[in-house]
C-alpha cells in the first residue's frame, strides 16, 4: 500500500514537469477574429487562447505554424492571450491569470524595451508569423489565433 502511494506521487510529479510536451494546439485558420472573439471561441471549444510559458512551448508553435500565404510571407500572425488590459505594462496571459515568466517579444531596431509594448493602444498579444516573436497590437485587429487545451 505504501508502495502505491509513492508510485502515484511520483507519477503526478512527473506528469506535472513534463506537462509543456502534453499540451495540444488548435491553429485557427478558417476565420479571423478579434481578440475578444479568438477567446471566446476557444472557450466555447472547451479550450484556451494560447499562453506560452517555455522556450519549449514556444517552439513548438513557431515550428507547426501554418502557411496559410504564398512567397515570401508565408506566415499569417496568431493570437495569443496574452494582454496588459488591465494593468498598462504589466502584461498577464487572460486564460490563466499568471503574469509571463517567459517572454519572446519581438523588437524592430530603435526601440528599447519598453516602448514596444507600453501604450494604451496596442494592448493584445500576437505570435508574428514572419518574425516568429510576439508583438502587441489592437485588440480589435482581426487574426487567425491559437487555442491550447486546457
Ligand atoms: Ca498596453
Amino acid at each position: 500500500m505504501l508502495f502505491q502511494i509513492i508510485f502515484v506521487c511520483i507519477l503526478l510529479s512527473y506528469t506535472s514537469a513534463q506537462a509543456p510536451l502534453t499540451k495540444q494546439y488548435k491553429f485557427e485558420t478558417y476565420f479571423k477574429a478579434n481578440w475578444f472573439d479568438a477567446y471566446l471561441f476557444c472557450r466555447d471549444h472547451g479550450m484556451q487562447l494560447a499562453t506560452i510559458n517555455t522556450p519549449e512551448e514556444h517552439e513548438a508553435i513557431a515550428r507547426n505554424l501554418p502557411k496559410t500565404n504564398t512567397y515570401p510571407v508565408e506566415y499569417d500572425d496568431y493570437w495569443l492571450s496574452g494582454t496588459d488590459l488591465a494593468k498598462e505594462g504589466y502584461y498577464k496571459w487572460f486564460s490563466t491569470g499568471k503574469a509571463m515568466s517567459y517572454v519572446a517579444w519581438e523588437l524592430t531596431p530603435n526601440q528599447d524595451p519598453y516602448s514596444a509594448t507600453v501604450d494604451d493602444v496596442e494592448d493584445c498579444v500576437f505570435f508574428h508569423g514572419v518574425g516568429q516573436r510576439w508583438l502587441s497590437t489592437n485588440c480589435t485587429t482581426l487574426n487567425y489565433f491559437i487555442c491550447e487545451t486546457v
